[in-house]
């Protein structure tokens, strides 16, 4: 079971780099190098037809979605428990925040750091307030999660959900109000934070760690 990641450091692979790292999954990492436009080279293309990262290369098929894709390791890699599994007391919790991440703070994500590029530059500026105000919002909601004094959004260890929350949660971090603003944010984002695996994953993506 060998996994090829696409990736750009930081970005939206960085979920599922960090998700491979702590399974100990065997997988290349193939840099697509945004500098040079690497995302929309015809061959990545093929692969990934928006021009983004991450895919994922399962069986010789390449899939995409960072929220997809940590949900899809952790069924692969049911060992690892690094998801409810159904029938869980907490499945139906554990959906609602992935969805929530994917359907809600992610899109929001792309229109804070995209708004110029996807849309009409002269409408960036109402596109980058709607966005934060749904990013702002959403850091409550998770902080929430915690609010038992759980570790981890999901228990006393971390899994997939939280490679996904701490990643969108670590692109706040030069935004007005950074999720880790949250007092539980904070102890949970330092925990997250010094996980071995997230050492790792900044040592082999050059990244400076955060928090
Ligand atoms: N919803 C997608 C978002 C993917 C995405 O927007 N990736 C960005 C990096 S964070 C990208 O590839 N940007 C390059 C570009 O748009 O040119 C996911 O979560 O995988």
């Amino acid at each position: 079971m060998t996994y090829r990641l696409y990736y750009s450091p930081g970005t939206a692979s960085m979920a599922v780099h960090w998700t491979l790292i702590e399974l100990d999954a065997p997988f290349e990492a193939v840099l697509v190098d945004f500098e040079t436009g690497a995302q929309r080279d015809p061959a990545y293309l093929e692969l990934n037809p928006a021009g983004r990262v991450p895919t994922l290369i399962i069986d010789g098929r390449p899939y995409s979605e960072s929220a997809a894709l940590v949900m899809l390791l952790a069924e692969r890699h049911p060992q690892a428990a690094l998801a409810p599994a159904p029938g869980d007391p907490q499945r139906a919790r554990w959906l609602e925040t992935v969805i929530f991440l994917a359907n809600t703070v992610s899109p929001a994500m792309r229109d804070w750091f995209y708004a110029d590029k996807d849309g009409a530059p002269q409408g960036a500026d109402a596109v980058r307030a709607l966005a934060r105000s749904r990013i702002e919002d959403a850091w409550p909601r998770l902080a929430a999660l915690l609010g038992d004094g759980r570790a981890y959004l999901f228990g006393d260890r971390p899994g997939a959900v939280d490679f996904l929350a701490a990643m969108l949660m670590r692109w706040s971090r030069n935004m007005p109000h950074p999720a880790s603003e949250q007092p539980a944010m904070a102890a949970y984002l330092a925990r997250m934070g010094g996980l071995a695996s997230y050492a790792e994953l900044c040592r082999r993506e050059g990244l400076t760690p955060w928090p």
